[in-house]
Order: structure tokens, then sequence, then C-alpha cells
């Protein structure tokens, strides 16, 4: 059959296709984003974004209640979002398939920290799959449904970013559509009173040590012997940078991690010279490893980020690998909030009222970067508002504060913390930064703009009507471009006792389908103060003399540009140039 290159999410999208799979949900999250987008492509599935990762799983776990298949993706942090869900699944087990798609990311390309999935896994007790490249991603989530319900247990399949979203050849197959098994009550396996759960909790145990039986025998984990002199033990993208780094050594290679194959991991020291256990992230095979009483070789490699085939050839002395993991020479370039984004114009203003702002996560948590530098924390998404809240409680600040919070990140986790702030009789101010999409992984619907993941339109949350009910006092718009109006509106609401919602209201820069003129400076006018170069836009920047200059072709013509000069200096150009500035 013929092979299609797919990228690894592409893959576990076709995986779940064509094991019979009925529904798709989760939240976005980079990397794990693209497969629900591809699996919305296919006939005969359902997917749904979820306002978070545990809503998804409560989905996905109802789904497998009622006796269909489903999947459920997000990254590593949504996880722990979703935990309290996974942890008593565990206990439940399932009807029809249930699967987790978890996405690690090594080197924190786009997170906020580094988790290992496994270790969620042990906790509750739930196999994990993990593969190396994308027809092991698709033909382990296929096994994964199997295994789910053959143990009656959700499964989960772990990828970390380069599986993601490194591209190899892929088999597909066809879609082998499985029957919905007809609902059954049962209260003792599904309704987790604690007498039920002390029940359910001997099916685990039995469970793990079934498991463990598979995983001797199962061709996830492959033994591949080469020279002896080197065993390495290793599982998902390592295996791959071992086998490119040290072509010679034998290799376990595990693709079910949890529970692991004790006698199996035995057997292969037992035929090997030296044991060295090579895995990215948590020292989680290693310290099992070690726990069997076999001595490790250490290595030195990193215990965070991204191992490549180049830091395994070298650990080993193995002869140097040509450096083409990393790309030499370029410049950094860190990330900017875009040209036009209305993020821009909310934190400039803000930057005028010296408020302690705690962020959140999102596009806007750019704006915490010079010249703007506009967030005094960031931890984990929805934490804006219930920080606001613990910051005013420790009473050492005088200057306002603030939360600020995305509408995705808003209708993810953030409802709950205002709801507290009202709870709790805070004076505090929230702004909602309503870019109408969930821009930063790639502008999914979310339930305030109101649109579906196929791109219908769905309905949309009424932020001002939600944020009174939770319990504002006062609820503004503003346009985040109209600077001063924005700023007014600031300064009255943080300094009003009472709890204030002020909704910034501007679609993203990249939702806007109709160009407005660029602007440009006008070279006698500028006096180079460096107001504009203070907004932190990309199409702005300072010519050899000091003198601002405007990219015209990176310029959209938001106009923030032209409220800050006081020169009168930042002038439309293009087509229909009136030179009149103002936007
Ligand atoms: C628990 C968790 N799930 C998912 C993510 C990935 N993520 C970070 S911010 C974000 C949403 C951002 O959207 P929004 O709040 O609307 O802000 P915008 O990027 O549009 O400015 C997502 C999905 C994460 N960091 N943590």
């Amino acid at each position: 059959m013929a092979r299609t290159l797919m990228s690894g999410n592409e893959a576990v999208a076709r995986g779940a296709w064509e094991a019979g799979v009925a529904i798709g949900v989760g939240y976005p999250g980079t990397p794990s984003t693209e497969v629900l987008e591809n699996l919305v492509k296919y006939d005969g599935v359902r997917c749904e974004w979820a306002p978070n990762e545990k809503v998804a799983a409560e989905v996905a776990g109802g789904v497998s209640l009622g006796g269909a298949r489903a999947i459920v993706t997000m990254k590593h942090v949504g996880l722990n979002v979703a935990a309290d869900a996974l942890y008593s699944q565990s206990y439940t087990g399932v009807t029809g398939g249930l699967v987790y798609l978890v996405a690690d990311d090594p080197g924190m390309h786009s997170s906020q920290n580094e988790q290992d999935t496994r270790n969620h896994a042990v906790g509750s007790r739930v196999p994990v799959l993990e593969p190396s490249d994308s027809q092991e991603a698709l033909t382990f989530v296929k096994r994964a449904f199997e295994l789910s319900e053959r143990f009656d247990v959700p499964v989960i399949v772990r990828m970390t970013t380069r599986v993601s979203h490194g591209k190899s050849l892929v088999e597909q197959g066809e879609r082998h559509d499985v029957a919905v098994r007809p609902y059954q009550r049962d209260v003792r396996k599904n309704v987790m009173l604690p007498g039920n759960a002390r029940l359910r909790q001997r099916q685990v145990n039995a469970r793990e040590t079934e498991l463990v039986a598979y995983g001797a025998a199962a061709e996830e984990n492959r033994v591949e012997y080469r020279d002896t002199s080197l065993g390495v033990i290793t599982s998902g993208i390592a295996y791959q940078y071992v086998r490119e780094g040290l072509p010679d050594a034998s290799t376990l290679k595990l693709g079910l991690t949890v529970p692991l194959p004790d006698d199996l991991i035995l057997e292969f020291a037992s035929k090997v010279d030296r044991v060295v256990v090579i895995e990215e992230l948590d020292p989680y095979l290693s310290l099992r490893v070690k726990a069997l009483g076999i001595p490790l070789v250490e290595h030195g490699l990193p215990r965070s980020g991204e191992l490549s085939p180049r830091l395994v050839a070298e650990a080993f002395g193995s002869g140097a690998l040509p450096v083409r993991d990393e790309v030499q020479g370029l410049p950094p370039r860190p990330p900017l909030l875009c040209p036009g984004c209305p993020h821009r114009g909310l934190f400039y203003s803000l930057g005028k009222i010296r408020a302690v702002v705690t962020g959140d996560i999102g596009c806007y948590t750019l704006a915490s970067l010079a010249p703007l530098s506009g967030m005094d924390s960031c931890v984990c998404m929805g934490a804006s508002i219930g920080m606001a809240h613990g910051v005013d409680l420790a009473g050492s600040v005088e200057r306002p504060i603030v939360a600020v919070i995305g509408d995705s990140t808003f209708a993810h986790s953030g409802i709950t913390g205002l709801l507290h702030m009202a709870y709790a009789g805070s004076t505090g101010t929230v702004i909602i930064l309503d870019n109408r999409t969930t821009a930063m992984t790639g502008h999914q619907g979310n339930p305030v703009n109101g649109v579906f993941i196929d791109g219908s339109a769905a309905p949309e949350l009424d932020l001002e009507a939600l944020s009174r009910a939770v319990g504002a006092v006062s609820v503004r718009i503003v346009d985040p471009h109209e600077l001063d109006a924005t700023l007014a509106v600031l300064r009255e609401e943080t300094a009003a006792q009472h709890l204030s919602v002020i909704i910034a209201k501007a679609p993203c820069a990249l939702l806007i389908k109709e160009a407005k003129d660029p602007y440009a400076i006008d070279e006698e006018l500028c006096t180079k103060c460096g107001a504009c170069i203070r907004l932190g836009c990309p199409a702005i920047s300072r010519d050899d003399t000091g003198r601002a200059v405007i990219d015209t072709a990176t310029c959209v013509g938001c106009g923030q540009c032209v409220q800050v000069c006081r020169f009168d200096a930042v002038v439309r150009v293009g087509p229909s140039c009136d030179f009149g500035g103002g936007r």
C-alpha cells in the first residue's frame, strides 16, 4: 500500500479515525493542537473544542460511558487540569475505548514548564504508549483503543514535540467502524462513592498485573540486539536519537512505558555488558531500572530539555555527528506582538497607571517584554484573577492591582476566579482581552467568539452579562486601539471601590481581512523623541540618525502610533492617502 508523509499529529488523527473513533474533544495547546484540527476533516467523527481540558476529559468520559470510542487531546499542562477526571476514570474504567492524547514539550518551545506525562500516568495508574515516529503514532493510537476496551482503562498516548511535529512515512489503513456498545447502567462501576471505589480499586490492582504481563510480550516493546557491549533502554523520540547517535548499540525500545515490563528489562540487561537508559525529561525509566538492581552507565546527558543525535553520540565519545539539529548563525528573534495587535494598545495604556499586573497565558503574555514591560506574573491558565486578589490580600501594594486575561483563557479557567473575587468582596479590576479568538495556538474557536471547530457559527458568550451575573459591579467595554479612552476607563475603574471587569474588545490583527493604508513618518516633523518606539511595534524602528521609521510593508494601519506622536509626524500613506492622521 502507498505510504504518505505525515506529521505525528496527522497520523494520530488518522489512527483515531481508522480505529472508529466517534468523538474527538480537546483544548488547544502546542504541540498537540493539530490532532483535533486534522481529525475534524474526516467523515464520521464529531470534534469539539472544549473550554478546558477537564471538560474535554469529562465529555470523552461520557462518550465512553455511552458506549462509543473517544479521544481527548491536550498538551502536558492540560493534563494537570484534566487530572481530576483521569484519576477517577482510572477506577471506573471505560465502556467505549477512551484515549488521552497528551503531548509533552521538552525544551519548552511553547510552554510555561516542562512536565513528564508519565508521572501522571503512574499516579493515576493508567497505561502509556509512547510512539517514536508517525507510523507508530498511527498504530499506537489504534492499539490504545484496543487496550482501553480489553483492560477496561483509559489509555494515554504520550507524544513529544518532535514526534508530534516531525514528519515520516505512514502506511494508512481503512476505517474500522465500531458499533456503539449498548448503554448499561452499572452503579458499582460508575458511581465512585467510597464503597464502590474501594471495590474498583481491586480491579485497578488486578489490571496492573495483567498489563505488566501484556507488556512482557507486546510488540510495542522491542528488543534489537546488535553489538552487545552496550545496551540502551529507551523510548519515544530518544529511540531515534540513539539509532542515529549510537547505531551499533543494542536497544530495548519501550513502547508501553507504564507499566514497565520488569522481566523483559532484566533479560535485556543480562544479555548486554553495560546498560544505559536514554530518555527525555524525567528519569522515569532510569529510576525504575535502577530499582530492579541493574547498574547503569552514567552518561551526563542533560536532565531537562531536548536530546539530539549529536548529544547522544558525544556523551559516548562515538565521534561527532554533523551539526544539523541546530540552526547556526541566525540572530535570536524573540517572539513579538504582531503589528496592529490590539493587546499593544491595552498594555500601552496600562503602563500609564503604574499598576501591578497579574498576567495570564496567551499572545498578550508577550507584553511582559520590553518596551511594554506590562506584566508582573504569569503562572498558569486562569491564575491572573486569583493572584490579583491574593496580591491585594497581602496588603503590601499601594498601586492599582489589575488582572489581565485573554478571552479563551477566561473561558478556560478565569470565570471561577472572578466568582471568587465577587464572593470574597474584592474591589479589584479584571481586564478581559477579547480579541475574538484563541490567537496564541492558531485561532481556534472558543465559547466567547462564536466559532465552532469546523468553522461554523456557534452561540457567542455574552461576556458582559456573564461578568455581571458572576458578580462584577461595573462592566465596561473599551476599544484598546483608542488609547486615551482606554486610559480614562482604566483610571476610573482602578480608583473605584467596586469589583470591575473591563472588556478590551478588538479583533486579533490577523483576523482583519481588509487591509488599511499603512502609516509612515514625516522626516521633517519627527523629533526622535521615541514615543512611537515605546509601543514595541515591529513595524517601527529607528534609522541611523535616531529618527523613527515605519516599514510600510509591515504596518497594518492600526493607528496606535498616530495617537502617541505629539508632533503629528505619523502620516498615512498608500492609495487612499489623505495625510490627515488619525485612524
Ligand atoms: C492548561 C493549558 N492548556 C493550554 C495551554 C496552551 N495555551 C496557552 S494560552 C492559550 C489560549 C490563549 O488564548 P486567549 O486567552 O484568547 O489569548 P490570545 O492568545 O488570543 O491573546 C492556550 C490554548 C496552556 N498553556 N495551558
